[in-house]
């Protein structure tokens, strides 16, 4: 399974790309994570991408794609994955779509969180991550509004729209199910 979690920040994907690789045995990648271990690592590739976290900016294109080739050449995604917070543009979906067409896969489908923008700042406020202050999450919206949701129409044939308020667990069941019916 090849899937990609698209949403809001704070929609859930992290937390249900976790429990859908577990149910799945898939790896779980997601580039915020990345991100964050560099960053805890203080490699370079951290270095540059805080400066833009902490702004509620993406990072650049050509670094977040980079990370990512790399990461999908490790043996263990050669069986599929749940890709966590990427693509997230136009220029990362072209990027991962090549990739995938040079090993012979697509995408078996993109997952998308709907939730509301006051629903996630309160449960941003709620975790206390270092970019989850009030003014950083409501430009990490309007990024997401105007670059990411353009994906949308992008994977229209192969879109999968799950309502994102509720439970983890009933979250998680919605997703599967709906991914059952694809099927
Ligand atoms: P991410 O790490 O992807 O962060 P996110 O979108 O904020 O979180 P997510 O939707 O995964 O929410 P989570 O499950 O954690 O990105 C951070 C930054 O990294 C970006 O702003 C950008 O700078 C950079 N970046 C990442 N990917 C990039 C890319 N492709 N290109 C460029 N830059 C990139 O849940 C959030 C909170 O809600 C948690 O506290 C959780 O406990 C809670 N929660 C989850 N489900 C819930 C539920 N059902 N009910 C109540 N609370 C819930």
């Amino acid at each position: 399974m090849r899937l990609v979690l698209v949403g809001p920040p704070g929609a859930g994907k992290g937390t249900q790309a976790e429990r859908l690789a577990e149910r799945l045995d898939v790896p779980h990648i997601s580039t915020g994570d990345l991100f964050r271990a560099n960053l805890r690592d203080e490699t370079p590739l951290g270095v540059e991408a805080k400066r833009y976290m902490d702004a509620g900016e993406l990072v650049p294109d050509e670094v977040t794609v980079g990370m990512v080739r790399d990461r999908l050449a490790d043996p263990d995604a050669a069986k599929g994955f749940i890709l966590d917070g990427f693509p997230r543009t136009a220029a990362q979906a072209e990027a991962l779509a090549a990739l995938l067409a040079e090993n012979g896969t697509e995408l078996d489908a993109v997952v998308e969180f709907a939730v509301s923008d006051d629903v996630v700042v309160q449960r941003l406020l709620g975790r206390g991550r270092s970019d989850d202050t009030e003014d950083v999450i409501r430009r990490r919206q309007e990024v997401y509004r105007q670059d990411t949701t353009p994906l949308l129409d992008f994977y229209s044939d192969r879109l999968v729209s799950v309502d994102a308020v509720g439970s983890v667990e009933e979250i998680t069941d919605r997703v599967t199910d709906a991914l059952r019916d694809r099927r």
